[in-house]
């Protein structure tokens, strides 16, 4: 309970038409007696607590194990408001049609009130929200991945905007799972999936689609991005922002542990953040980046001891793993991409028994998650909970491309650099349900998440860039995902990306050259430090090369994909796309 008459009033008509059986206020503690109920229930497993002390796995239904775009709703009053790419339906509409689905859909069950702080709470950008659930694994993840404690209680006593989230996980219907977004009601209703994205309201409900609508008004950002700080041998310290689709390599580049040639010579990197950034611009007039989040939801196959050494580390303790496979034989878990020796008496993720050496079938699900305390990372920056987060130098965007982007390329200025944003295209992942390695465009990696018209929001980005003038980060793209021939990566990655981060700072502090091509500013092969590295030349010549005719197909796409915004694509787009048509003419 709360003083908060609107959360009260709130709570109770919640309750009255999800008819639970109980209403429990979650503040972070006592969350045991919720383990135990959900071990009973099947809900969670208990790993080996030696080996993995707090540790706990979870299998979720098969029809639920990504994101489901489809069924993910922007309901403004108005369609305009919503743009061409957000699935949009009146509030009215979506109102009238999901309370029938949550009518009496708790009932038998437990409602839990899980109040959550977005953001270091003693911050002036921290947000508030209040998610209602039916899920005890959703409330145990809530309390990893938002801050949720007595203190975010009774702030609330006098916070009149928070964030209403109602979800229930009602029948796992897949044919009336709905996602809906209310921006201008400041409320989030989710039924009928318990997968992450669809149901820990905190996180692209809230702190990327309404965030993002609140972000235009108030002038801030609300991005999809990692945050991490590079510290030189000198311990100065560059904070970086980057933005790559789901499943693009956000989490890795987070918490990246440099190749030995810079480890050896001081560097040290830091991890602010691994998926979310609000961004502001601060009183010196520099942007400046909060993660709103508390921990990781991240992607476990392919995470090993040379992939991602910290991620592992950091999903050591007190973590719940969702869909990989179980060691019977010593109760940890396995996942592809881990190590060559998977379990012979396992159990795959969706619950039956799986050997790991015999099954043509992957144990763990693509789309599988961890999901742990940042302060678990080995590398979490000092400056995590600074409630005045950190100052961005560069902000790079990427994505999965097979060909045309190269591995780098600068934009020429914050203006051109909203343009690259503006284009990314990348091949679609498991993070989402639907097929696979299908090229779309993904701007800015916001495509899925952003909560307003996408033309207004390109206009937001070039506003933005106007305010910060001469204090503006500069802006990259990469892409560490292009193929050789025979469909292998011509980039080691990983790590190894360092080395690119590396020439970006070069580019930030001044004192390295870079070659002016078509689509932007790009290092020369030499110009990447390849000490220890295994590249050959012809690599590293492949990865640099701007294909004329696969850019001019682009524009074409481009094109296409501008025009859908009518006239909210900013006319500096537009002049930004004829111009760099004219440049690959003269190449
Ligand atoms: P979301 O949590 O969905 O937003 O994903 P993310 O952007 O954090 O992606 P993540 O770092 O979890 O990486 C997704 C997949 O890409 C994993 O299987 C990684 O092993 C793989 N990956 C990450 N970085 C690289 C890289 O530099 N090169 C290659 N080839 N694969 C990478
Ligand atoms: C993503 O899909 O970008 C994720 C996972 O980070 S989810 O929380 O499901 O959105
Ligand atoms: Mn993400």
């Amino acid at each position: 309970m709360t003083r908060n008459k609107k959360l009260n009033d709130w709570v109770s008509w919640a309750a009255a038409l999800c008819r639970p059986d109980e209403v429990v206020w979650i503040d972070g503690s006592n969350l045991e007696e919720l383990r135990e109920k959900a071990l009973a229930s099947g809900e969670l497993v208990r790993l080996n607590q030696e080996k993995l002390p707090g540790c706990y796995l979870h299998r979720s239904a098969q029809n639920d194990v990504a994101r489901s775009e489809g069924k993910t709703f922007i309901c403004t009053e108005s369609k305009v408001d919503a743009g061409p790419t957000n699935n949009w339906e009146k509030p009215e509409t979506m109102y009238n049609r999901l309370t029938p689905l949550f009518d009496g859909s708790m009932k038998g069950r437990t409602m839990y009130v899980v109040p959550y702080c977005m953001g270091p709470i003693e911050s002036p950008f921290a947000k508030l929200g209040v998610e209602i659930t039916d899920s005890i694994y959703v409330v145990l993840n809530m309390c990893i991945m938002t801050r949720v404690s007595k203190d975010v209680i009774y702030a609330l006593d006098y916070y009149a905007n928070f964030v209403r989230g109602l979800h229930s996980t009602a029948t796992l219907d897949e044919n009336n799972r709905y996602i809906c977004h209310f921006p201008e009601d400041l409320t989030i209703w989710s039924i009928n999936s318990g997968y992450g994205g669809n149901a820990l309201l905190g996180k692209k409900c809230f702190a990327l689609r309404i965030a993002s609508f609140q972000a235009r008004r108030e002038g801030w950002l609300a991005e999809h991005m990692l945050i991490i700080g590079i510290e030189n041998p000198q311990g100065k310290t560059h904070y970086i922002c980057a933005a790559f689709p789901s499943a693009c390599g956000k989490t890795n580049l987070a918490m990246i542990v440099p190749p030995e040639v810079y480890t050896k010579a001081g560097y040290k990197v830091w991890c602010v953040g691994d998926d979310i950034a609000w961004l502001r611009i601060g009183r010196d007039g520099r942007l400046w980046a909060v993660n709103p989040e508390n921990g990781y939801f991240g992607v476990v196959p392919g995470t090993s001891e040379i992939t991602n050494p910290n991620g592992l580390q950091a999903m050591r303790t007190d973590t719940i793993f969702t869909n990989v496979v179980y060691n019977n034989d010593d109760g940890t878990v396995w996942w592809e991409g881990l190590d060559s020796n998977p379990p012979e008496n396992g159990t795959d993720w969706t619950g039956q028994p799986w050997n790991g050496k015999t099954s043509h079938l992957k144990g763990a699900h693509p789309n599988s998650r961890f999901t742990a305390f940042a302060k678990n990372c080995p590398t979490i920056s000092p400056e995590f909970d600074n409630p005045e987060g950190v100052p961005i130098s560069a902000i790079v965007f990427g994505g999965r491309r097979a060909k045309t982007a190269p591995l780098v390329y600068q934009a020429r200025d914050f203006e051109h650099g909203v343009f690259i944003g503006s284009i990314i295209a990348s091949e679609t992942t498991a993070a989402a349900t639907g097929a696979v390695g299908v090229v779309r465009r993904d701007p800015m990696a916001m495509m899925p998440f952003c909560g307003y018209n996408m033309g207004d929001y390109f206009d937001h980005w070039i506003q933005m860039g106007k305010r910060l003038k001469k204090k503006a980060p500069l802006i990259f793209n990469v892409n560490w995902f292009r193929t050789d021939e025979e469909g292998r990566f011509l980039w080691p990655g990983f790590r190894e990306n360092l080395r690119i981060v590396d020439w970006m700072i070069k580019r930030c502090e001044g004192s390295i050259d870079a070659v002016n091509t078509p689509i932007g500013y790009m290092p020369t092969p030499e110009d990447i430090n390849s000490e220890d590295l295994d590249l050959s030349m012809a690599a590293a010549a492949e990865l640099l090369t701007v294909n004329k005719e696969l850019w001019k197909s682009e524009i074409e796409d481009i094109r296409a994909f501008y025009s859908k915004f009518n006239e909210h694509t900013p006319r500096e787009l537009w002049s930004q796309l004829s111009m760099l048509e004219e440049r690959l003419d003269e190449m």
